[in-house]
């Protein structure tokens, strides 16, 4: 079993045996009944693009080098990946659009169930986006903000650039990417753009492709910069929480609902009313009453912000159901396996949808506005308590398994812990820190969990290199979530793993702060779309040493990319001038004018790049090594 299990968890490992006893396929074996894999496919060579095809050119270039219509293998690998960052990016800014049109309301007045957590951050987003304050009523001035940021869904002018993207990056980059035609001037425009351009006979120059695509994949950034920043404003910004992770956090004697996939909305409402429910379970016979869970992005964002524990990351949310002791998983969008509702069938969990454009089969479906956020949220507490009742004892088998983690590491609360060192400058102790040596670079891990490797694990061994290199590390979307359940959100984690000086460092500032120690390992800054967090810290550094993000001893790493949303992420990291390491092969091999295109030519044009690299040991080192470079540039 073990070589059929991809994954280093040993949660999910335990509970793969319950899967193999009881017969019940998961995620691992579904992937080795899809073995082999499509090589066409895997080297972006297939083109499904009209129904003349599908299309697919021979790599070995023996067999057609062009589809029907004639387009080559540059044309359609370069369409193809164009395609994935549009989706991302159309995912993450849906995501952002509807937090924005709900603060609208809140701003009106017209949702009961919300209200401004973080006025502080309203005013400092309002001064960002450059709104009159003067004189108006808190709520108006969300409105306001609100209206503003849906501006970057609606502006028709070519010549103005999206809102976020200019109040978030250095001018020094946002000139470039004006220069080079790449920003946005309206998310939906485009992506409704780069799918008509990669439209059957149209766009088909491989280059021009490629950076419509990157434009899309900026409009990715400000989409899910707009989606973090007005959270924070409605749910509050997150500030260092101690909780815990991993499948053990499901409690025998509570009621367990997990939250899983990405928007807020709903999770937000549910912990709020879960406490209000408690006794209902209670009276059910669930001793301790409510206990809700994270899996993936949601998991972050209810962790960070109230201390939710996180059960387990995006590869093995069905195992949190083969615990036996789940009575409801609750879903909203995006990263949702669709086997949920038959792995719920053979036992007694509820799997339910509550967006109306995101159900599965088999599933219940809960309708979910923000209009009736309540009752939806009493609803499908109500249903998980009922789905404990049918609770079969002799099915529940929770590993112990679980880790201490420290999270909620937002922008705002990194510099608040620094400025315990220098209230005056808080950013001179990083600074310092960073030219000195002491912290040689700042690495931030986002992205997936994937089945091309094994799970969390190249995670890991990334990370403990770097840390012993005494590089800082950020994490973000499941790679957060790997790291909190495999311990390396803890402050032990830090004195086993870091470096001296970055140990010494996160110890003066763990110190000030008062965390009697020093700063977990890894820095939790949230969900995927808290990717942004990690921006606005770079962006205060290369503005505070007068240089562009390029020049930044800063890199990313997706270990285990893997859906169009990473991809749509990892571009505009190399976008915004960041080296980013994939861990898996991307679709795009099958050309060698686009795998130029992502590596030296994205270099030559941004200042950052693509690294891809399998091997979790050799990639520690290249990216330790990228470092020392950007170091030496800087004479540091
Ligand atoms: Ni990010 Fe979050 Fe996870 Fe990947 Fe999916 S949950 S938005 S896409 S799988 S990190
Ligand atoms: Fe084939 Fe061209 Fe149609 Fe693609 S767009 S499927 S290459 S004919």
């Amino acid at each position: 079993m073990s070589l059929r299990i991809k994954t280093s968890d040993p949660a999910v490992k335990a509970l793969c045996k319950v899967a193999d006893r009881e017969d019940i396929a998961t995620v691992f074996d579904r992937y080795q009944m899809q073995l082999p894999q499509c090589g066409f496919g895997s080297l972006g060579l297939c083109c499904r693009i009209c129904y003349k095809g599908p299309c697919r050119v021979d790599p070995f270039g023996e067999g057609p080098q062009l589809g029907i219509c004639g387009a080559d293998r540059h044309t359609i690998v370069a369409r193809n990946v164009t395609r994935m960052m549009a989706a991302g990016a159309a995912a993450h800014s849906e995501h952002g659009r509807h937090i924005a049109l709900a603060m609208q309301k809140v701003g009106k007045g017209l949702l009961p169930a919300y209200r401004i957590r973080d006025e502080d951050k309203l005013y400092r987003i309002a001064e960002l986006l450059d709104i009159d304050t003067l004189g108006k009523e808190m709520l108006e001035v969300a409105h306001d903000v609100a209206t503003k940021t849906l501006e970057d869904f609606q502006n028709q002018d070519h010549h103005k650039g999206c809102h976020w993207i200019s109040a978030t990056l250095p001018d020094k980059r946002v000139d470039l990417l004006s220069r080079l035609g790449a920003l946005p001037h309206n998310i939906d425009a485009t992506v409704s753009q780069i799918m008509a351009r990669t439209h059957i006979g149209c766009d088909a120059e491989p280059k021009n492709v490629f950076l419509g695509g990157i434009r899309g994949a900026l409009a990715d950034f400000n989409g899910m910069s707009l989606a973090t920043e007005l959270s924070d404003v409605m749910f509050g910004t997150p500030s260092p929480v101690v909780t815990e992770a991993n499948i053990g956090v499901i409690d025998k004697d509570a009621v367990n609902i997990a939250v899983n996939g990405h928007n807020p909305l709903l999770s937000e409402v549910i912990c709020d009313i879960a406490r209000d429910m408690n006794d209902i379970a209670k009276g059910a016979g669930a001793e301790k009453g409510i206990n809700i869970v994270g899996i993936c992005c949601t998991g972050n964002e209810v962790m960070m912000r109230h201390g939710v524990p996180l059960a387990t990351n995006y590869l093995s949310q069905e195992m949190a159901i083969l615990t036996g002791a789940l009575d409801a998983m609750v879903v909203d969008v995006q990263c949702i396996m669709p086997s949920l509702p038959q792995i719920g069938n053979c036992f007694h969990t509820e799997v339910i949808t509550t967006m109306d454009e995101n159900k599965m089969q088999g599933a219940r479906h809960i309708s979910f506005h923000e209009e009736n956020a309540v009752e939806t949220a009493r609803e499908v507490i109500q249903c998980a308590i009922n789905a404990y009742t049918r609770r079969d004892p002799n099915k529940v088998n929770i590993p112990n398994i679980k880790q201490t983690a420290v999270v909620g590491f937002s922008s705002e609360a990194i510099i608040t812990a620094l400025s315990k060192l220098d209230a005056v400058d808080p950013l001179k102790p990083l600074v310092d820190n960073i030219v000195n040596g002491n912290i040689q670079g700042v690495a931030l891990f986002a992205g997936c969990n994937s089945t091309q490797t094994v799970q969390d694990e190249s995670y890991q061994i990334i990370a403990r290199t770097l840390a012993a290199n005494n590089v800082l590390l950020l994490a973000t979307g499941c790679g957060a979530g790997a790291f909190a359940k495999h311990g390396l959100m803890n402050q032990q984690a830090t004195e086993q793993y870091a470096g001296d000086s970055l140990k010494a460092v996160l110890t003066q500032i763990g110190e000030a702060a008062g965390l009697n120690g020093p700063l977990p390992l890894v820095l939790h800054m949230g969900s995927c779309v808290d990717n942004s967090r990690a921006v606005t810290l770079a962006t205060a550094l290369a503005n505070r040493l007068g240089v562009d993000l390029c020049d930044l001893p800063v890199v990313a790493s997706a270990p285990e990319a893997m859906s169009e949303k990473a991809i749509a992420i990892a571009s505009w990291g190399v976008a915004i001038g960041l080296p980013t390491h994939l861990g898996t092969i991307p679709q795009v091999t099958g050309s060698d004018v686009v795998t130029e295109l992502m590596q030296e030519g994205a270099k030559d044009l941004f200042g950052g790049y693509f690294l891809v690299e399998t091997d979790p040991k050799i990639a520690g080192n290249k990216l330790v090594e990228v470092i020392k470079g950007k170091r030496q540039g800087l004479g540091i």
